[in-house]
Parts: C-alpha cells; structure tokens; sequence
C-alpha cells in the first residue's frame, strides 16, 4: 500500500515529467517500457494552490474539516493533511459539555486550546461546538443536587467557555439540534435535559448568554435532516425557520444557521427545491449558511465494489453541493472529519447496523490520506461556484 509521503513524491515527480515533456520521460532508462504509469499530473497536485482550501477560497467560501483533536497531536501526517487542506477546523467532541467540564468546578481547555494554536499557526480559522446539545450532558449535572440549579450552571458555563475563546473563534454552534417533532412538544422542540430543566426559553438564553460573552464569535443555530426533497425534511426545515423567525422577532442575537449536510448516497429522492427554498429562507433572514458536518453514509450502494462506490458518493457530494452552493448565503463548507481513518460512521451505531464488514469510504481522503473522487467532486463544486 502506498504511504501519503509516497503518493506525493510520485505527484511532483509526474508534476516533473509533465513540465519537461517527453525528453524526461525516456532520460536515463533504457527500457522505455518498463516505465510505471503516469497519472495525470493534475491528479496528484492536491496542495497548495490546488487544495480544498484554496479552490474555496477562490469563490468566497471556506473549507474546513472537523477533528478529533489527539489526531492531530498524534499523527504528523494527518496534521499536515489538515493544514494543507482546511481553512477552518472544529473539534468534534472536545467543545462539549462532558469534555470540557468534568466536574462542576473544574474546566478543561487543554485540547481545543492545542487545536486553537495549531489553527493559528497554519493561518486556519476555527469555529466551537458545541455550547449546548442534548447528548454529552454530564452525569454531575443531572444529579438529584445539581438539576435544580440546571438554569445557573447553563449561564455560567456558555459565560465561561465564550469568555475563554472570545475574539478568537469564527462562529459557535451555540445549540445544536434543539428540534424533534416526534417529541410531541410546541414548536417541534426536542425534549432535552435542558429542554425539561430550564424551559422552551433555554435556546434564547443560551444565544443572548453567547453574545454578552464574546461579540464576535457569528452565533449559529446548527441542525440536521433538512437535506432532502421529502416531508421529514419538509417538517424540520418549516419548524427550525419557525424557530429562528421567533428569535428574530424577540431580538435574539443570531448570525447564521447551521445545515449538518449529513447525506446518503443511492437514495431515491435526492436534493433540490426544498434544500434551495430553505437556504433562500434564511438569506433573507439576514443570516448566513453554513455547512458544517458534511459526509456521504454510503451503507444503501448495493455494490461493494471501492471503485463504484466511490464514484457514487463522488456523486453525492457533487449534488448536494450543486443545491447548496448556488447560494451565495453558504459562506462555509465542513466535512465531519478528512479522511475515511477516522469518519464516526465507522465507530457509531448507523453503519454497524447495515454493513458490519464494510468500512464506510465517506470522506474525500481515504485511510492513507489519499485523495479520492469525493476531493475532486467537491474541488470541482467549488470552481462551478461564481
Ligand atoms: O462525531 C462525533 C463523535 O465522535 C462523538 O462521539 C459524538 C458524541 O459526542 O458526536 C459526534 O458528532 C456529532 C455532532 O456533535 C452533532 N451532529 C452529529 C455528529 C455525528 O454523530
């Protein structure tokens, strides 16, 4: 298996036989015929000028990508993928409550503040997530002792964390999938720990909390299941735009909304007016559009094909995006991790449910860091955009 390290020097070195024609290709080798294949220069040059980052950067956009933050500490090829190909990083757990808080009285800011110099050093942004989510609530917190406090603990934690960063993060993911119909609640509101402790006013709370913290962060609403051209989706979009017109109308701080853009391949219905109505929606709310946790589930290709596959979610990535990007309200674009070694659907509960022996290849760079369809579907993406 070739290494990235490996896969990079065969690039500049077809980059080379490329710019010196064919004198090159025959220089020093007397059997013409015994010479590998040569890719593409094109196909290999994925730095640089030729990344993710700069491709977005060139239509007004900025490309990130979540992490999981020991990865980069850990692992110096997976951090010179990242600062080679992201212009904004979040961390996937480390922002949230049961991460960050590990008793009442005590923070730990050690990792995202290692991912917050990192950033800085590789001329990154970053953005949080997230300041409030029914999942990672701490077991402290829902103590006989603690719940009846819940409402001060909120304050004073999204006071805290906002305070610690301020002036220093892009946007916060300030509450993060407060709808689910199903729950049976006014507005569609999900009933979460915080939901049942404080009241529906809890998602107002936490925006204004955000804003006395750090005015600068942009505060976002971030949601998923708003993707499709279908009445799931149907329902969730009207119930988060009901809810984000309600913040406006009492004056809650609010700069831009969150599409997690969490997509299937292979599915029947796919994405159009509903996903394009949407983001209009909310463009002439006055706020930006961010997609931030972008990934293809490919569980539903009948094939198992890697070669098939890929180009099948190569194509996903190119529809959503075709949707999503004709906006010029989408500012930001975020894949849920770079590379297939470390996408969640591998260790979460969706994909062992369907194919238990077939690692999900989600994500524009596969295990070894290698460049798949998906970056040049969404490199592609980028360049249709004005
Ligand atoms: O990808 C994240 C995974 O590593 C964590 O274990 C999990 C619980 O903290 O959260 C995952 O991220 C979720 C995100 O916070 C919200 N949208 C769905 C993401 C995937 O489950």
């Amino acid at each position: 298996m070739q290494t990235r390290r490996e896969f990079i020097a065969e690039g500049a070195r077809a980059a080379a036989i490329a710019a010196a024609g064919p004198a090159l290709l025959l220089e020093g080798c007397a059997h013409p015929t015994s010479i590998p294949p040569v890719l593409p220069a094109s196909f290999h040059d994925v730095a640089g000028s030729r990344s993710l980052r700069a491709h977005a950067h060139r239509h007004g956009l900025v490309f990130g990508s979540a992490v999981i933050i020991h990865n980069v500490q850990d692992d110096p090829d997976f951090a010179e993928l990242i600062g080679e190909q992201c212009g904004i990083v979040v961390p996937t757990g480390e922002l949230k409550w049961i991460a960050l808080r590990p008793a009442p009285d005590r923070y730990d800011f050690s990792r995202p503040d290692f991912l917050l110099q990192f950033a800085r050093r590789n001329r990154m942004l970053m953005r949080g997530h997230t300041l409030c989510w029914h999942e990672s609530v701490p077991a402290w917190i829902q103590t006989a002792e603690n719940r009846p406090n819940t409402r001060q603990f909120f304050v004073e934690h999204i006071t805290t964390v906002c305070k610690h960063f301020a002036g220093q993060l892009q946007s916060w993911d300030v509450v993060n999938e407060a709808i689910l119909p199903k729950d049976g609640q006014p507005g569609g509101l999900r009933k979460s720990f915080w939901y049942e402790q404080i009241g529906p006013d809890y998602i107002d709370l936490a925006f204004r909390t955000a804003r006395a913290a750090d005015p600068h962060a942009k505060l976002t609403y971030n949601d998923y299941g708003v993707e499709y051209d279908n009445d799931d989706s149907a329902e969730r979009r009207r119930l988060i735009l009901d809810l984000l017109r309600g913040m406006q109308k009492r004056g809650v701080p609010l700069d831009a909304v969150g599409i997690q853009s969490h997509v299937k391949a292979a599915q029947p219905i796919t994405f159009g007016k509903g996903l394009a109505d949407y983001i209009e929606a909310i463009r002439q709310m006055g706020l930006e559009v961010y997609l931030t946790e972008m990934d293809v589930n490919e569980d539903d290709i009948a094939t198992d094909d890697p070669v098939k596959r890929d180009a099948i979610i190569a194509q996903t990535y190119t529809d959503y995006l075709r949707v999503a990007l004709a906006n010029p309200a989408v500012k930001l674009v975020l894949t849920w991790d770079l590379s297939d070694r470390f996408t969640w659907l591998n260790s979460g509960p969706t994909h062992h449910r369907k194919q238990p022996n077939r690692p999900q290849r989600s994500l524009p760079f596969d295990r070894d860091y290698r460049p798949k369809d998906a970056f040049f579907s969404i490199r592609d993406s980028f360049d249709r955009r004005l």
